[in-house]
């Protein structure tokens, strides 16, 4: 049963003024920032230039372990508008549309214009920047201005693609955030006697990281550390995080997959990044002036996050599609006129969002996340990620100080990943070994309760022995194989077939504690096979006596 606190007997509480007769009376500034990782000063950037959005959190509740569902912009967007888990709108991809998939859904911007409020989206709100007519009383998405150098423009004609980022010496408005920007300030006048929703949706940091020269300039002589961070998780599985060639496939960056990036084009990517979050963030601080001016500030409710993280070159890789957390980690903070600021350490997750928006309107709301004011919230972020060229997905459980992540296939969890944040906030060694089998027969019931309408076997779950953990070595000269296991793995369901080169079963045992020593009993050689109760194999060697 959800203990629901309702916002407005809260803020009564709290406040004990006409509020209360007015709750209804909020309007909402919706801000998706797209591609915008954790960092801004306000998140503990030591670099990020994001004054005014940073002004923004100093009165807003600033939310520090906030989590994308998928880490990629319409399977997150998808999700996080209609209050439904990436399994449950099935979009794991940028060509499906949620009415195309979940036709009836009642999306975030609908429920409050289906009680009255205005609702004006513009820019990059769901991904397909179509008109959802049952979102929005009016939608904006005409904006031009995608590259300004002539040159830059030029090289667009003739291959197809443009550079990964450009600093023109231009206004603000002649790139299109600053158009937004000003066609959003309209709407703030025309509409500030309504009851209104304004979603805008900024289309920057995404590539190419186009942004005014003035933004670049910020940035000039300051010396920006590139990650140390050069592979993917070792002992992590080869799917965990790839390069998904976004960043190479724009002019002038390498193609080969294999080939890293110079530090002069590595830098000026994260400069070009940098520039385009202090570009954007100058436009957030127009609309929060405005809304000063016209005296909204009292009774408008901003909300600013991202659909998901990016990886400025961390693993390796320039771009998102991973688990991993500075791929699923997001900036969320909320400024409420009537709510004390400060940082939430909670872990929330974006699908959270819609709940809380119609906690704060007074609309009851059915979706499958929580009010971030709910009592005895859930502490658990799920995010997921699928890998269509194996096929298989990955499923994120980020919860206390840990990250777990297990890879599907055909119903059948075939690897894991664990990382323990004490340990290696960074997420660079899969130690899943570390996870106890109680803690991850736990993990996986909370994850069922949650993800309820896809949820996992777990009755099937046998543990998946990683590869990598199992050794084996041939000790020839006693005429033996011997094989070691690490000592934490539960080997319960698992056995050991033996078969000689004529393919003659001679073994089938339980597998043995730790170490395992099996005599050849005079075969020539023999083909090993683990095996789990379920008949899949585990591990499999030919080893033939010397
Ligand atoms: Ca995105």
């Amino acid at each position: 049963v959800r203990n629901k606190i309702i916002l407005l007997s809260l803020t009564c509480i709290l406040s004990l003024n006409s509020f209360c007769q007015e709750k209804n009376d909020y309007n909402f500034l919706f801000i998706v920032i797209d591609d915008l990782r954790a960092e801004l000063g306000s998140y503990g950037s030591e670099y990020v230039k994001s004054p005014n959005i940073d002004a923004l959190a100093s009165k807003s509740i600033v939310y520090k372990n906030a989590y994308s569902q998928y880490a990629h912009c319409s399977p997150s967007r998808s999700s996080f508008l209609t209050g439904l888990r990436p399994d449950s709108t099935g979009i794991y991809n940028l060509d499906d549309h949620i009415r195309d998939v979940v036709p009836d859904v009642v999306t975030m911007p609908q429920l409050l214009k289906q009680h009255g409020y205005k609702s004006i989206g513009m820019g990059k709100i769901f991904h397909n920047n179509k008109n959802d007519e049952d979102s929005w009383n009016e939608f904006h998405n005409n904006f031009y201005g995608y590259y300004l150098d002539q040159q830059n423009l030029e090289i667009v004609n003739s291959t197809g693609k443009g550079p990964a980022f450009e600093s023109a010496d231009v206004n603000d408005d002649k790139y299109k955030d600053g158009q937004m920007t000003k066609l959003a300030v309209s709407k703030l006048r025309e509409f500030k006697d309504d009851k209104f929703i304004l979603s805008v949706g900024f289309i920057k940091p995404h590539l190419p990281f186009n942004a005014p020269k003035k933004y670049w300039d910020m940035y000039e002589g300051i010396e920006l550390p590139l990650s140390n961070i050069h592979s993917r998780p070792s002992w992590s599985p080869k799917y965990s995080v790839i390069d998904t060639e976004e960043t190479r496939s724009y002019y002038g960056i390498p193609k080969d997959i294999h080939e890293p990036f110079s530090e002069e084009l590595s830098k000026n990517l994260m400069r070009s990044y940098y520039a385009c979050i202090s570009y954007i963030d100058a436009q957030v601080g127009i609309l929060l002036e405005e809304l000063y001016n016209l005296g909204l500030e009292e009774n408008t409710i901003v909300i600013l996050t991202s659909d998901h993280g990016f990886k400025l070159g961390e693993y390796g890789v320039w771009g998102k599609h991973s688990n991993m957390e500075f791929d699923t980690k997001v900036p969320l903070m909320i400024h409420h006129p009537e709510m004390t600021p400060g940082e939430n350490d909670d872990i929330v997750e974006l699908l959270d969002l819609y709940p809380t928006i119609a906690d704060m309107a007074g609309i009851e709301s059915s979706t499958m996340g929580e009010s971030l004011f709910m009592e005895e919230r859930k502490q658990i972020a799920i995010s997921q990620m699928f890998r269509d060229y194996v096929p298989v997905m990955g499923y994120s459980i980020r919860k206390d100080d840990f990250r777990y992540v297990f890879w599907v296939e055909d119903g059948k969890i075939i690897d894991e990943e664990f990382f323990d944040h004490q340990l290696d906030p960074n997420e660079t060694v899969n130690q899943i070994e570390l996870l106890p089998q109680v803690q991850r027969l736990e993990l996986l019931k909370e994850f069922n309760k949650y993800n309820y309408t896809n949820p996992i076997d777990i009755d099937q779950y046998v543990l998946s022995i990683p590869n990598h953990k199992i050794e084996l070595s041939l000790n020839a000269s006693i005429d033996q194989i011997t094989f070691t296991f690490p000592r934490e793995l539960n080997l319960d369901g698992i056995h050991i077939s033996i078969f000689n080169l004529n393919g003659t079963k001679v073994i089938d045992q339980p597998a043995c504690r730790h170490t395992c020593t099996i005599n050849f009993n005079g075969n020539k050689g023999v083909l090993l096979y683990l095996v789990t109760k379920n008949g899949k194999t585990l591990k499999s060697g030919k080893f033939l006596n010397k």
